[in-house]
């Protein structure tokens, strides 16, 4: 790790839900950041906080060009990470945070950034956007993040002081593919089962979806297994029904994509899970099936 000084800021590419609610949580620290939209420019807010009924308006910077010190936070899907990347005039020394659902997009993000320190994280919050300028954040989650090249200290305390604040409980791994592959776990039982059965997370309680939740898990925990990662199916599923309870009232955001007739992270999701276990000789023919079922939905819609 080296020892540069600490003025990092924080630049949060897009304005979809997670990047919105890390804007707001950056506008409530009064941190130095700026957000590159997806349009001319950043789009006014209003975050409103469920539980305590706290809310405020707010309008991000824009960001136009990307300095050494910038930690790049990329809260995207995990579709659109490759062509954003591509189209970011990057330093070598910036940071870049890694922060969607499912996984694939590590080792295209590396060969494409060799010097630059990257991360990955993942959040389990849960937010929604009834409209393009209003993020309403419905529950509490917790938030993992891990090195995936050349650790640096100073960003390193920058990310643990935003994240603990502001998404916190927030867990450093050591191993972030555990954690990443943990978090693949409960997106392969929730995203899918959602959008195929068009329920909220909570609907996931009703006791006929405990066959499939145990499935899923069972062949999740044997290609994880087989990747020499310490995980049980019971583990697994204590994790989904955690995240179901506490986002019970929430649509999945891949409910959400199909509901609107917007691409699902779907092949980064169950078709990670399907790939990988093919290298390995596994069977996972309810993680192969609802692949298929969420993309002849798409199709459909
Ligand atoms: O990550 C999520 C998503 O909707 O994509 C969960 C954790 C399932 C919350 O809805």
């Amino acid at each position: 790790m080296n020892n540069a000084p600490a003025a990092h800021r924080l630049v949060i590419v897009g304005q979809g839900a997670i990047g919105s609610l890390l804007a707001a949580k950056a506008q409530q620290q009064h941190l130095d950041y700026g957000v590159i939209p997806r349009n001319k420019q950043p789009l006014a807010m209003h975050y409103q906080h469920l539980a305590s009924g706290l809310s405020f308006d707010f309008t991000p910077t824009s960001v136009t060009q990307l300095s050494l010190q910038d930690i790049i936070l990329l809260p995207l899907k995990a579709f659109q990470i490759d062509n954003a990347l591509a189209h970011l005039t990057i330093p070598a020394e910036a940071s870049i945070v890694l922060m969607h659902n499912g996984m694939g997009t590590i080792e295209a993000t590396q060969t494409r950034f060799p010097s630059n320190p990257i991360l990955a994280a993942t959040t389990s919050y849960g937010v929604y956007k009834p409209h393009s300028n209003t993020l309403v954040e419905t529950g509490q989650g917790k938030t993992a993040i891990g090195w995936v090249q050349h650790p640096n200290k100073t960003v390193q305390q920058c990310l643990q002081s935003f994240l603990e604040t502001g998404l916190g409980p927030l867990y450093w791994h050591d191993n972030i593919q555990l954690a990443l592959w943990q978090k693949l776990a409960v997106n392969a039982v929730i995203n899918p089962l959602t959008a195929i059965h068009q329920i909220k997370n909570g609907g996931l309680q009703d006791p006929q979806f405990n066959n499939v939740i145990h499935e899923i898990c069972q062949e999740v925990a044997l290609v994880m297994q087989a990747l020499n990662m310490p995980v049980t199916i019971e583990a697994l599923k204590d994790n989904v029904r955690e995240v179901i309870i506490n986002t019970a009232d929430n649509y999945s955001s891949m409910n959400r994509d199909i509901a609107a007739g917007r691409p699902s992270e779907i092949d980064f999701i169950n078709g990670y899970i399907v790939q990988q276990a093919n290298k390995l000789g596994i069977d996972v023919s309810h993680n192969q099936r609802l692949w298929q079922q969420v993309n002849q939905l798409a199709q459909q819609s």
